[in-house]
């Protein structure tokens, strides 16, 4: 079940629920959906309500709005149109997956995002999507084909690699340990690392000794250009490679829209450009960005940053070599 944009589209995409577009079939073009995926897995602790107000997936469409409809104009963080020229390619908005949201309907829901998925890879089309918390990405990788190895960077300022809280396996803390379980993953690099979340020591340990690369927001800031293409030269270009962004592994002052700010994360232009080598070097198979909270986003800054990622996710993938 999905539910049509209640405001605007993506990039003013044409809207194409996943199943229709599944319906009609593989295109010879490359093609990009964008996706809501609200899933929120509530360990019981959190503090405060959940934040209301638009849905994150609306809040990145209403920030696309002026972004949409100029994609033939030169986009100066691309050094050229978001779609070069002579490339095709196709985007589409295909809603928001339908959920129940409830803790009984937990395994309905995660099976849900993973059939939208499925969906939309059915189609030809890469995954774009803007989810709740951070439980998403296992439930789009699970959706995403596994014929060929996958690499995946995690920007964050959390390790996420408990196995579990509150005895929830599917849950905000979890994503990446779910991920390291699957047997066609492979390089894992997690970026931004910094402040206190759920990792203990045991979880440091464990995601070393599992061999993700961890990386400190600090290392990035001191390392600069140099240590970001290092990064990306860990991406095995005949693997595909996934992208999930944590919106709190985004400096407050590029992101401020998330319920767990930590001072010293990356900047835009940091993020930008890991984001865009790492898209052009593996195979694209799909983007997450989890944690955006828009009721804390007054000015929209956080929508306009994840917009802008999302699109040089895929303006990057464009512009594989080979
Ligand atoms: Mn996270």
């Amino acid at each position: 079940m999905m539910r049509k944009p209640a405001h605007q589209t993506f990039l003013g995409a044409p809207f194409r629920a996943a199943a229709d577009l599944a319906a009609a079939g593989a295109a010879d073009t490359p093609r990009f959906a964008y996706l809501g995926l609200p899933l929120y897995v509530r360990y019981g602790h959190e503090s405060g309500a959940p934040d209301t107000g638009l849905s994150t997936a609306d809040a990145v469409r209403v920030a696309s709005a002026a972004q949409g409809g100029i994609e033939h104009h030169y986009d100066f963080d691309l050094d050229g149109p978001l779609i070069p020229a002579g490339v095709s390619a196709e985007f589409f908005d295909c809603g928001d997956v339908a959920l129940a949201g409830t803790p009984e309907a937990l395994a309905a829901d995660l099976a849900a995002g993973t059939a939208a998925v499925r969906d939309l890879v059915t189609a030809g089309a890469v995954p774009l999507v803007v989810a709740g918390d951070h439980s998403a990405p296992p439930v789009v990788v699970r959706g995403l084909p596994d014929d060929r190895p996958l690499d995946i960077l995690h920007i964050d300022a959390h390790l996420d690699f408990r196995d579990e809280v509150a005895g929830l396996r599917d849950g905000y803390s979890s994503p990446i340990r779910r991920l390291r379980e699957l047997p066609h993953v492979r390089t894992i690099v997690q970026v931004g690392l910094r402040d206190v979340g759920s990792a203990r020591e045991d979880e440091v340990r464990a995601a070393r000794a599992a061999g993700n690369i961890l990386i400190r927001a600090e290392e990035v800031h001191e390392g600069g250009v140099v240590l970001l293409h290092d990064l990306a030269a860990r991406f095995d270009p005949a693997h595909r490679v996934y992208i999930t962004l944590d919106v709190d592994g985004l400096d407050p002052s590029t992101a401020p829209g998330t319920l767990w700010p930590a001072p010293g994360g990356l900047w835009y232009w940091q993020a930008a450009a890991l984001i865009r080598a790492v898209a052009s070097r593996g195979d694209l198979a799909g983007m997450d960005v989890c944690e955006f909270a828009p009721g804390h986003d007054p000015h929209g800054h956080t929508a306009l940053a994840v917009t802008r990622l999302l699109m040089l996710a895929a303006g990057a993938s464009l512009r594989r070599a080979g």
